[in-house]
C-alpha cells in the first residue's frame, strides 16, 4: 500500500513539473519573450548551472568516500597483501587525478567558451603535438601500472620459499578441507578415484604413498602460523572454486583436475588484528568466490592466525589422517634402529 502512494507521489510530482513548465511557458509568451531559443541569458545561466552541478557531484564523491571508510576491509595481514594495497592505491591516485582534471574541465568549458553575441568559430582541425602528447603520456602512464601490476602478479604467484610450510585447500561443494603437510612438508598423492565419502576418504588420499602418513587433515577452522611462509596448494573435486582470503588480498581458481598455487606469509594474528579493528569477534575468513553451486553463499571457512607457538600447540593435537600407518611405520622404523 505504502509502495503503491510512493508511485503515486512520483507520478504526480511529475505532473505538476510538467505543468509548471507549461505555466512558465505561457506567461513568457504573453510578455512576448521568444521560447525556444537560447538567448545570452540562458547560455550564462546554463553554465553556472554546469560549474555548479560539478561542484556538487565531486563534494558527493569525496563525501561517499569517507561514509564507505567503515565498511572497507581492515589493513591487509599478509605481505603479499601491503603490496596488492599499495597497487591499487596507485590506480586510485592516477585515476582520481585524471577523473577530476578531466570532468572539471568538461563541465567548465561550456562556461567558459558560452555562445556570445561577438563569438566566433575557430577553426582549428590538427595538431600534430598535442595529440603526440595525448597518446605518449597515457601509454607511459599505463606501461607503469601494468609492470607495477606485474611484479605484484610475480610475487603472487612466482616462485614461493624454499622453506614455505605446505598446506592444500581441497574445495567441493560446499566447504573448505585443509590438509597439512606434516613433518616431511611434503603432501602424500591424491587420486579422484580413490574418494569414498563412504569410508571417509573425501579428498581420495593414496594411503599407500608414505609421504602422506603425516598429512594432517583439519576440517572446520582452518589454523595458520604468523609470519611463516605459506604455499597452498588448491584443488576442486567437482565444479571450479575460488580460493579467496580477502584480508590477505589473495585468491586463486580452484580447477577440477589440476593443482594452483598461491603463497604469502600472514603478518598479524587474529588477536592482534581484534584489537586493530577494534572488534573482539573479529575473524579472518576464506571464501569462495566463483559461483559453484545451490550453496556456494555457505562456502567459507574461519581462518585463525596464531602465533607460532598457539599453532604448535594446536598441530600437536591433532592426528595425521592415516595416524595408524603413520605410527606403525615409526614403530618399524624405531625397531629396525634398535636391531
Ligand atoms: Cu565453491
Amino acid at each position: 500500500m505504502i509502495k503503491l502512494l510512493v508511485y503515486l507521489a512520483i507520478v504526480l510530482a511529475f505532473i505538476l513539473v510538467f505543468q509548471l513548465m507549461r505555466i512558465y511557458q505561457l506567461s513568457a509568451e504573453v510578455k512576448g519573450k521568444h521560447i525556444g531559443k537560447a538567448d545570452e541569458n540562458d547560455n550564462r545561466s546554463q553554465g553556472i548551472v554546469m560549474i555548479l552541478f560539478v561542484l556538487a557531484l565531486f563534494a558527493g564523491l569525496i563525501w561517499l568516500l569517507f561514509d564507505v571508510r567503515g565498511i572497507m576491509l581492515p589493513p591487509a595481514a599478509s605481505d603479499v597483501g601491503v603490496t596488492s594495497d599499495n597497487v591499487f592505491l596507485f590506480n586510485w591516485i592516477i585515476i582520481f587525478i585524471v577523473f577530476f582534471i578531466t570532468t572539471f574541465m568538461l563541465f567548465y568549458f561550456p562556461f567558459k567558451y558560452k555562445k556570445t553575441k561577438d563569438s566566433k568559430a575557430y577553426f582549428y582541425p590538427h595538431n600534430d603535438k598535442l595529440e603526440l602528447i595525448w597518446t605518449v603520456v597515457p601509454s607511459i602512464a599505463l606501461a607503469v601500472i601494468i609492470i607495477y601490476g606485474l611484479s605484484l602478479w610475480a610475487k603472487m604467484t612466482g616462485k614461493p620459499d624454499d622453506k614455505a610450510m605446505v598446506i592444500q585447500i581441497y574445495a567441493k561443494q560446499f566447504d573448505f578441507t585443509a590438509r597439512y603437510a606434516g613433518a616431511d612438508n611434503t603432501l602424500g598423492k591424491s587420486d579422484y578415484r580413490l574418494i569414498d565419502d563412504g569410508s571417509n576418504n573425501t579428498m581420495g588420499l593414496d594411503s599407500t604413498d608414505e609421504k602422506g602418513w603425516d598429512d594432517v587433515i583439519a576440517k572446520g577452522d582452518i589454523h595458520i602460523p604468523v609470519n611463516t611462509p605459506l604455499l597452498f596448494k588448491c584443488n576442486a573435486r567437482e565444479v571450479m572454486h575460488g580460493v579467496y582470503f580477502p584480508h590477505f588480498r589473495d585468491q586463486i581458481n580452484c580447477v577440477p583436475g589440476i593443482t594452483t598455487e598461491i603463497h604469502f606469509t600472514a603478518t598479524i594474528t587474529t588477536d592482534s588484528m581484534r584489537r586493530v579493528t577494534h572488534d573482539t569477534a573479529f575473524d579472518y575468513v576464506l571464501l569462495c568466490n566463483r559461483v559453484c553451486g545451490g550453496g556456494h553463499y555457505t562456502m567459507g571457512s574461519k581462518v585463525v592466525v596464531d602465533s607460532k607457538e598457539e599453532f604448535a600447540a594446536w598441530m600437536a593435537k591433532q592426528h595425521p589422517h592415516f595416524s595408524h600407518l603413520y605410527d606403525m611405520h615409526h614403530k618399524t622404523a624405531v625397531a629396525t634402529a634398535m636391531k
